[in-house]
C-alpha cells in the first residue's frame, strides 16, 4: 500500500433521511437529497501501522462506528492495520456531518491507497456503510441518495457551479450533540407515532424537491426544505425520549431568517441534527444574511460556503 490523503466536503439535506429500513446494511427508509457545503472540509490520511491507531482532530480515540466499518471492509479486502487521521475545519459532533464528509474521505483515502479501482458508486456504497449522510459527500452539487432493498443509488441533480447559491451556517452552540443521528433515528422509528406519515411525506417531498432543483425554484425549495426540516424536528419531538436538539438561538434564528424572507431577501433555513441554522440564499445576499444572523441573540459566529464539488485526493 501507498499512503494516501484524501478529502471531502460535507453536505446538509433539503429532504432529509431519518430513519433506516435495514438497520444492519444501513440502508435509508426514504430518498434524501443534499448540498455540499465546498468551502468547509474534512482530511483523512491513511497509512500502514503496527497496529490501529486512530486520530480524530488531534485527539487519539476508540471510534466503534468506524471500528465497525473498517471490520466490514477486511470481510472484501486484505488491509493490514492503519493509522487514521482525520480533521475537519469545522465544529464536529454538532449537526455539520462530520461523519458524512469524514467516512466520504477515508473511503477516498483507501481506495487510492489500497488500488481498490472502486468506481464512483462503489466508493459511494462503502461511505454509505459507514454512514448513510457520506454516500452524499462523494459528488459535488446537488445530490440524490435513492435506497433500494439491498444498496442505494446516489447522483448528482445538479453540479455545483449550475446555481449560484451560498450557505450560511449560524454556530449556535459549542456542545457535541446529546443523542448521535444513529441511535436518533432508530428511537424515532420505534416509538413516534408520526412515523409512517415521516416517511410518506418525505417520498413526496423528495419527487418535488427534484423537479424545483432541475428546474432552479427557488420559491417551491423555501417550502419543500423548510417542510421537510419542521417535519423531521416534529418527529424528533414525538420520540419517547423526547429528541430536542433546538435550543433558543435556533429559533431566533428561524425568526430572523423568516423576516428577511418577508422583507423580500431570497432565503431559507434547515437544522440538521444539532442546533445549528443553515440559511440557504443567493450568493449576493450571502454578507447580508451572514450580517443579520451573526447578530441574532444566541449566535456565536458564522460561516458562509458555496456549494462545492465532490470528494477527492490531496495530491
Ligand atoms: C440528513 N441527518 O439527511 C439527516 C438530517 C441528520 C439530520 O443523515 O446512522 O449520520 O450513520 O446512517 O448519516 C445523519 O445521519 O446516520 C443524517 P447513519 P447519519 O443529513
Amino acid at each position: 500500500m501507498q499512503a494516501a490523503t484524501a478529502y471531502a466536503h460535507p453536505n446538509i439535506a433539503l429532504v432529509k433521511y431519518w430513519g433506516k429500513s435495514n438497520d444492519e446494511l444501513n440502508i435509508p427508509a426514504t430518498p434524501s437529497l443534499a448540498i455540499t457545503l465546498g468551502d468547509l472540509r474534512t482530511t483523512s490520511h491513511i497509512e500502514e501501522s503496527a497496529s490501529e491507531v486512530v486520530v480524530l482532530d488531534g485527539e487519539r480515540v476508540t471510534d466503534v462506528k468506524l471500528e465497525r466499518w473498517l471490520e466490514l471492509l477486511r470481510k472484501q479486502y486484505d488491509l493490514p492495520p492503519l493509522h487514521v487521521e482525520s480533521s475537519s475545519d469545522f465544529p464536529a459532533n454538532s449537526g455539520l456531518a462530520s461523519s458524512a464528509s469524514g467516512f466520504a474521505a477515508l473511503t477516498v483515502a483507501i481506495s487510492s491507497a489500497f488500488d481498490l479501482r472502486l468506481s464512483l458508486q462503489e466508493q459511494c456504497e462503502w461511505a454509505r456503510r459507514g454512514s448513510g449522510s457520506a454516500a452524499r459527500s462523494l459528488h459535488g452539487g446537488f445530490v440524490a441518495l435513492e435506497p433500494e432493498k439491498t444498496l442505494c443509488t446516489v447522483s448528482q441533480v445538479l453540479g455545483e457551479n449550475e446555481w449560484d447559491l451560498s450557505i450560511v451556517i449560524a454556530i449556535t452552540s459549542d456542545r457535541a450533540k446529546t443523542t448521535g443521528s444513529t441511535a436518533g433515528m432508530t428511537a424515532s422509528r420505534d416509538t413516534s407515532p408520526f412515523y409512517d406519515g415521516w416517511l410518506r411525506a418525505t417520498v413526496e417531498a423528495y419527487e418535488l424537491a427534484l423537479v424545483a432543483t432541475r428546474s432552479k425554484d427557488f420559491e417551491a425549495l423555501v417550502r419543500i426544505a423548510e417542510g421537510s426540516c419542521r417535519q423531521m424536528h416534529a418527529l424528533m419531538l414525538s420520540t419517547e425520549p423526547a429528541l430536542i436538539y433546538w435550543n433558543a438561538a435556533t429559533l431566533n434564528c428561524i425568526e430572523t431568517v423568516t423576516c428577511m424572507r418577508e422583507a423580500g431577501i431570497k432565503v431559507f433555513y434547515t437544522i440538521d441534527a444539532g442546533s445549528h441554522l443553515k440559511a440557504i440564499c443567493q450568493k449576493g445576499d450571502a454578507m447580508n444574511v451572514s450580517d443579520q444572523l451573526r447578530q441574532v441573540d444566541g449566535v456565536h459566529s458564522v460561516l458562509v460556503s458555496s456549494i462545492g464539488g465532490p470528494a477527492g485526493i490531496v495530491r
